[in-house]
């Protein structure tokens, strides 16, 4: 088995081994004997003179094979073993890369004596984003042969790296990998093999080469945005370790350091998340024989700012754009919109002029539908009214060719009533970004009823070329995203009126690692926004009285958030820094008297359970309505759509971590606890029940 891993052969004094486990040469554990195997046997043949290790599939290596780590396959020896026997090697070995080296396939070639590779290529070390760090010597050989500051950036990053800013690794960097065989060849050629091998462990870091407080600065300076996250301060001293200890004690920190990230919960949060993300574009609803359609060319209704933020994805990716407003004054500002979003981002140096002018030379305007006849996607970003919807694919059915598909951004309507609208059921879809459009990653895909098969892959491969991670979903209020939100959301508002303060709260749920707390957000977002849906909900939420009855209040008193100066918080003109308003305290507590609600002292455990268990339940709900496939999907949802954080995996991932057991218990407790309005909102989802019951997770 391990031989069609790794390939040996021998040819003019040189043993090749040549990795061969696709899709990324992920170092399993068939590879990791394949080499070992191969330096061998290498060694054991006088007539090799020159060992090459190299690939031919298109990586050079993706790392450590990532799915070992759940099933206990994964041994830390490759570092101490495979690495050793390379690096110990009397023979030179010398590591040829056609493709990316990434993780424990960057620490393999960096194990080699040498690395030619062409200047196209990257390499990386991201262990960190899966919650651990480069434990196969990378933390311990990059530090000698670049820049300790450079090595830090890679390894506390996780971002590839252009081969071209790391001279010092490579022997070689050709200008094309078809220049790599004859390169490699005239390098072993004129390879000295009398000459001392150049093993990296040999080197030591010039101390005089850093500033001796740099790891200290370095970790002070990551503190804001690796907040929550343990891995990337183990990176640190990982580094720290190579330019105070010899090779061998560095490695053995590095270890210690590698196998504590290893055991957190924050490891298998990030792995799991790793194969979630990939996971979601694996979806039952159509197959390898499913025909695609092309997307040549886009029409987006509506030049607000969902709609310009839409446009601008396709405009990125190359692909030319109508944007449709019926007023032309509205059509003149949304374009001149985009225009101002691409030049500052020009400013900042993410693009050249040219690149600005590239993607506005693609956007065009028009004020008549009859313009939009030969497009092959149109995305509705209009009034979220079902009317208005309505009559924009009323318009769309008459005027766009057969075969286009027409597709609505709204993120609560119910898109099989929209579909109802035109002939063409079959070709409608929903297509949910999250705002801004052309910022968030995150796609909801929703599928009606009669949506077409080749409908949903055509736009879930779109999405990759819009670079959006998509997700698949089903119809109903809120889909998956904003279903859930509407649980949290909910919560906040109640406990509000219960006796806690907005700060209170949204410290909680910041310090659990969101980007900021229920207030703050529904400030930001707008609390008219929440207040409209609340208005066509009645029927989902007359039966309780308190519902957000003080965020009525404040929208009805104008006070709809950070765009009014005022909503939860009070705000200072051009600052969006939140100040308490004790006014809201007492609508609050008048509100709780009117309503019977005993205002008391609640505790931050109690405030982020309720925040946090509800929105688990609703996912519960939803996998078991089937509006989502698979609890995974709704992690990647959660933490792609509102931030999440990814060491905790997403709700349902953080469920299973904690228990789902604890997770019923609490939810009962609570049902129990707050009388009418617990049974109206704790009840257990029945496939709570049954996994809690089963000890069982969701994912
Ligand atoms: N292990 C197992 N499977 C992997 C894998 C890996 N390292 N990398 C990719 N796959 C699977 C992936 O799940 C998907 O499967 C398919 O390959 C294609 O992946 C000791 C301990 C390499 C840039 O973190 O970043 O080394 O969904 O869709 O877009 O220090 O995969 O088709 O069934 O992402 O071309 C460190 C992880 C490991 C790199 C390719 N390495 N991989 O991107 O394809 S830890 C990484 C990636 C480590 C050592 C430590 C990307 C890619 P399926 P894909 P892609």
């Amino acid at each position: 088995m391990s031989q069609s891993a790794v390939a040996y052969s021998v040819q003019q004094s040189v043993a090749s081994l040549i990795m061969h486990n696709p899709p990324v040469n992920a170092l399993g554990k068939a590879v990791r004997v394949g080499l070992v195997e191969g330096i061998e046997k290498a060694l054991a043949d006088d007539a090799v003179k020159v060992i090459v290790i190299t690939s031919d599939i298109g990586f050079f290596s993706g790392g450590a094979d990532i799915s070992e780590f759940s099933t206990g396959d994964f041994e830390p020896n490759l570092s101490t073993v495979v690495l050793h026997a390379i690096e110990q090697s009397t023979k030179p070995v010398v590591a040829v890369l056609p493709g990316p080296a990434f993780g424990g396939g960057l620490e393999l070639a960096l194990a080699c004596h040498y690395r030619i590779t062409h200047k196209a290529n990257k390499v990386g070390l991201p262990e960190v984003n899966l919650g651990i760090l480069p434990g196969a010597g990378g933390t311990q050989r990059l530090p000698r042969l670049v820049p300790v500051q450079q090595a830090l950036d890679m390894v506390v990053s996780g971002r590839p790296q252009s081969v071209t800013k790391l001279p010092s690794v490579f022997a070689e960097i050709v200008d094309s990998v078809e220049q790599l065989p004859a390169a490699t060849q005239t390098f072993i050629e004129n390879l000295d093999l009398t000459a001392d091998i150049p093993r990296t462990c040999d080197i030591t870091v010039d101390s005089a080469s850093f500033d001796p407080a740099l790891f200290e600065q370095y970790a002070e300076g990551i503190k804001k945005q690796a907040r929550g996250f343990f891995a990337p301060f183990n990176c640190i001293k990982a580094v720290q370790a190579a330019t105070e200890l010899p090779f061998p004690e560095g490695l053995q920190r590095e270890g210690e350091l590698f196998l504590e990230c290893m055991q957190t919960s924050q490891a298998r949060a990030q792995q799991h998340f790793f194969f979630a993300e990939r996971a979601a574009g694996h979806v039952q609803d159509y197959d390898k024989s499913t025909p695609v359609r092309d997307i040549k060319k886009v029409a987006v209704i509506g030049a607000g700012t969902m709609g310009g933020g839409i446009a601008m994805n396709f405009a990125n990716a190359g692909i030319p754009v109508t944007m449709l407003e019926l007023q032309p004054e509205a059509l003149e500002k949304g374009l001149s919109v985009i225009r101002g979003n691409y030049e500052r981002t020009a400013k900042k140096g993410k693009l050249t002029a040219e690149d600005v002018e590239k993607r506005m030379s693609l956007l065009t305007g028009t004020t008549s539908y009859a313009d939009l006849a030969d497009v092959d996607l149109v995305i509705e970003a209009v009034f979220e009214k079902m009317e208005v919807k309505q009559a924009v694919f009323k318009s769309l059915d008459e005027v766009c060719k057969p075969g286009a598909i027409l597709a609505t951004n709204t993120s609560t309507l119910d898109i099989n009533e929209i579909a109802a609208a035109t002939s063409r059921p079959q070709d409608v879809i929903g297509l949910h970004f999250f705002s801004p459009a052309n910022v968030m990653k995150l796609l909801e895909i929703v599928k009606a009823e009669h949506t077409a098969p080749e409908v949903i892959k055509t736009c879930m491969q779109m999405a990759k070329i819009i670079r959006k991670v998509a997700v698949l979903v089903g119809v109903c209020f809120g889909f998956v995203g904003n279903r859930m939100i509407e649980a949290y959301g909910r919560e906040a508002n109640r406990l509000m009126l219960e006796g806690a303060t907005p700060e209170q709260v949204d410290k909680v749920i910041y310090k659990f690692g969101l980007p900021m707390g229920p207030f703050t957000m529904g400030d930001m977002a707008g609390l008219d926004i929440g207040y409209f849906v609340r208005q066509s909900r009645k029927a989902f939420i007359e039966h309780d009285p308190s519902y957000c009855v003080v965020a009525d209040k404040l929208v009805e008193d104008g006070r709809v958030g950070l765009k009014a100066g005022k909503g939860v918080y009070l705000y200072e003109p051009g600052n969006r820094q939140p100040i308490p308003d004790e006014s809201v305290l007492e609508i609050a507590k008048q509100e709780a008297a009117r309503l019977g609600i005993e205002q008391r002292k609640i505790s931050d455990q109690e405030i982020l359970e309720r925040c946090i268990y509800p929105l688990i339940n609703e996912g519960a709900l939803i996998l078991e309505e089937g509006i989502a496939a698979k609890a995974s999907d709704i992690d990647v949802i959660y933490v792609y759509g509102y931030g999440f954080p990814v060491y905790r995996g997403g709700p349902m991932k953080f469920a299973d971590e904690i228990g789902l057991d604890k997770v019923l218990t609490a939810m009962n407790k609570y049902r129990e606890q707050l009388g009418d309005y617990g049974e109206a909102w704790f009840k257990p989802a029945p496939l709570l029940e049954k996994l809690a019951q089963q000890g069982k997770t969701f994912n």
